[in-house]
């Protein structure tokens, strides 16, 4: 097995992702808020692209339990009854929900990847759970950060730079490209200060400034939950991983 590291959501291809096994990571915030919803009871998250998209899908689901999830330049979007940060997603608000999600990158990172053979919801909360279903996996694995605007970002490198080092720890025969080592040595460097490491970065500082530090701190809890998203039949749900089968 080979893994390799993209840095940004726009350079995911249909023909990069065919025949491989891809986690989506957005640190900040979308895929950390997605695990999070999902542990904390949400039935299955349904990403799109836009906010117009998202009134759509709820205006169609007739009786079922919808929330409308997600941000524009980090707010709230208007209309929507949850934002994108993990503390929005509490078991008494989201458990049993089905949780309908646009954000600026992640949920646009992840629907180019949707070819993928098999596609994961990767964060720092769930590093350990997705290195470990890695592991079982024969096909290359594409570690597919979302970025920020087109542009590379240092949260979802220590992601990924954590996943390569759960993965490669003990399994030589596993192939790291120099994406991927490049990644694990910056998560290396900052693996007991991964909060303080972001509060530098361009979009930690944004997130700061918004009074959300919080967030920052919270999003860098490194195994905090052993859950695997999946993406099937076009929903994310959580990943049985004792059986390899779905729950439903
Ligand atoms: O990158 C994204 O899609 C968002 O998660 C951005 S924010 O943290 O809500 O600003
Ligand atoms: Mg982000």
């Amino acid at each position: 097995m080979k893994i390799e590291v993209t840095f940004t959501g726009d350079s995911i291809t249909p023909q990069m992702v065919t025949n491989h096994a891809v986690v989506v990571i957005d640190v900040l915030r979308a895929t950390s808020t997605m695990v999070t919803a999902l542990a904390n009871g949400a039935q299955e998250i349904i990403p799109c692209l836009t906010p117009e998209e998202a009134f759509q899908i709820l205006g169609c689901a007739g009786e079922k339990p919808c929330l409308l999830g997600g941000e524009r330049k980090a707010k709230i979007i208007p209309g929507f009854h949850l934002g994108n940060s993990p503390f929005d997603y509490p078991p008494e608000k989201v458990a049993g929900k089905i949780i309908i999600m646009t954000t600026t990158n992640g949920t646009k990172a992840f629907l180019n990847a949707a070819g993928a053979k098999l596609l994961l919801v990767g964060s720092l909360l769930n590093s350990g759970a997705v290195a470990r279903e890695l592991t079982q996996q024969t096909d290359d694995v594409i570690l597919a950060c979302a970025g920020t605007g087109g542009k590379f970002s240092y949260d979802d490198i220590l992601a990924a730079g954590c996943i390569v080092h759960k993965v490669s720890r003990g399994n030589p025969e596993i192939l790291i490209s120099d994406s991927a080592l490049m990644t694990r040595h910056i998560y290396e460097k900052h693996q007991h200060h991964l909060a303080e490491g972001l509060f530098q970065t361009y979009h930690g500082k944004r997130l700061l400034a918004l009074g959300l530090k919080e967030d920052i701190e919270f999003c860098t809890r490194e195994d905090f939950y052993p859950i695997v998203p999946v993406w099937q039949k076009g929903v994310i749900k959580i990943m049985d991983t004792t059986k390899g089968l779905m729950i439903y």
